[in-house]
């Protein structure tokens, strides 16, 4: 008997069955951020990163080209299982003969054609999107669609309304819909004289880029607690955009860097699942602050996907990754937080809901916490090893990024 037999007898002992749990996995979609390999400076100007975010690390190898972010994407792409997604910003356009010419407000989808090009060579399953609200000159005093200024304002509202007609773009041409998230750096670095107005402009400046109707955009609102110089206020809180988001029908976006330490997004699925069919995720690892460090295979992450599988929102829940960290190999940091969260994902597709739901019900408390620790030493090993094997993977991957590394990292000097 394999390795894998066994274990597969063994989660059928407790009621599940492993090739179920592998067939789903296969299918689940995780968007790739696009910005993991050039420490989200995108192509099209911004020589540093701005708008409370920070990249640290300076690890040799980081993307200076469209090309090169392309080859690092097909690299890591290459060492993923399961289903992948494109997740692009804005400042990610192709320009060609209009960089200098045209602005944020004025990109088209002819400047992201490559891009789609790129992503139906790779087979990935859609193109998600992302309006660049930083990095950018006329983030002034640090506000972008919640400015007073008005000729500020209306920029980053045409903007809006062109980004959603990109993704459009995207959904005709991959043939699924494509998320465009927005999320805003505005806000006090102290103490407000006025934390009403600027939320006044931000709702009507998002009715006006959701005013157009899309078909295949699906809206998704991203809210912050803090950023490193915008201590104070955030504009764009959670209470804002969740009220937003339950007024106007589109969807909320949670990045789990984005609450109070002791708040966990985990516990925010199923809240919001009470009262939405669509939601997405920004999975991240923040220490200590949103400090976007590599998703790892760790408690919060398993809890997560626990509320996706077991309130079976794997349909509901739209799932992006969204690190970035420049201190190591970025291709293998990629690499590393895309299999952490199929991992987490398949754990939780290992783990017999229906009889722990009961226990639940049942007020066995104590047996079910029996039952979860021995769940803990379940041989999930086995069922990844085969899962990984049937798309011609193995978890011995480190060697390919080093020869990577070697050949062509290195030599971006
Ligand atoms: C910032 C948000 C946002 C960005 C990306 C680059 O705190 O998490 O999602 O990380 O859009
Ligand atoms: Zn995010």
């Amino acid at each position: 008997m394999t390795r894998y037999e066994s274990a597969r007898e063994k989660f059928a002992s407790i009621g599940v069955d492993t090739e179920a749990a592998i067939v789903t996995l296969a299918g689940v979609p995780i968007s790739l951020h696009c910005w993991q390999g050039d420490d989200v400076l995108g192509f099209d100007g911004a020589d540093s990163l701005s708008g409370g975010i920070q990249t640290t690390g300076n690890y040799p190898g980081r993307a200076r080209t469209a090309q090169e972010l392309m080859d690092d994407i097909e690299k890591a792409v290459s060492l993923m299982p399961g289903k992948k997604r494109l997740n692009l910003h804005a400042s990610y356009a192709f320009l060609g003969e209009d960089k200098g010419k045209i602005d944020r407000d004025a990109y088209e989808p002819r400047h992201f054609a490559p891009w789609v090009d790129f992503a139906k060579r790779l087979g990935l399953d859609g193109i998600d999107f992302n309006p660049t609200y930083f990095g950018h000159p006329l983030v002034k005093n640090g506000l972008t669609l919640s400015s007073p200024d008005e000729d500020v304002r209306a920029f980053w509202v045409r903007h809006g309304i062109a980004c959603r007609r990109i993704a459009q773009y995207f959904a005709d041409e991959m043939g699924t819909p494509s998320l465009v998230n927005v999320w805003i750096p505005d806000g006090l670095k102290d103490i407000p004289a006025d934390r009403l107005s600027p939320r006044i402009r931000l709702r009507r400046s998002l009715d006006e880029i959701f005013s157009e109707k899309l078909p295949g955009v699906i809206d998704a609102v991203e809210s912050k607690v803090f950023g490193i110089g915008v201590e104070s206020y955030t504009v764009g809180s959670n209470e804002f955009y969740q009220n937003y988001a339950a007024t106007r029908g589109v969807c909320c976006l949670l990045d789990n860097g984005h609450y109070h330490p002791t708040e966990v997004v985990s516990d925010k699925i199923p809240a919001l699942l009470a009262f939405h069919d669509t939601l997405a995720l920004h999975v991240t690892r923040g220490v200590r602050w949103d400090s976007d460090h590599v998703v790892l295979f760790e408690d919060e992450l398993r809890e997560i996907a626990l509320e996706i599988v077991r309130n079976e929102a794997l349909g509901k829940v739209r799932i992006g990754l969204d690190y970035f960290d420049a201190s190591v190999n970025r291709i293998g940091a990629w690499v590393t937080g895309q299999r952490s969260m199929e991992k987490a994902l398949l754990s939780a597709l290992l783990t017999p809901h229906d009889t722990l739901r009961a226990m639940q019900d049942n007020a066995e408390f104590g047996r079910l916490m029996f039952e979860k620790e021995k769940q803990k030493m379940m041989p999930l090993c086995d069922v990844w090893e085969e899962y990984l094997a049937r798309q011609g993977l193995s978890e011995d991957w480190y060697g390919e990024i080093e020869d990577y590394e070697r050949e062509v990292l290195v030599k971006r000097v």
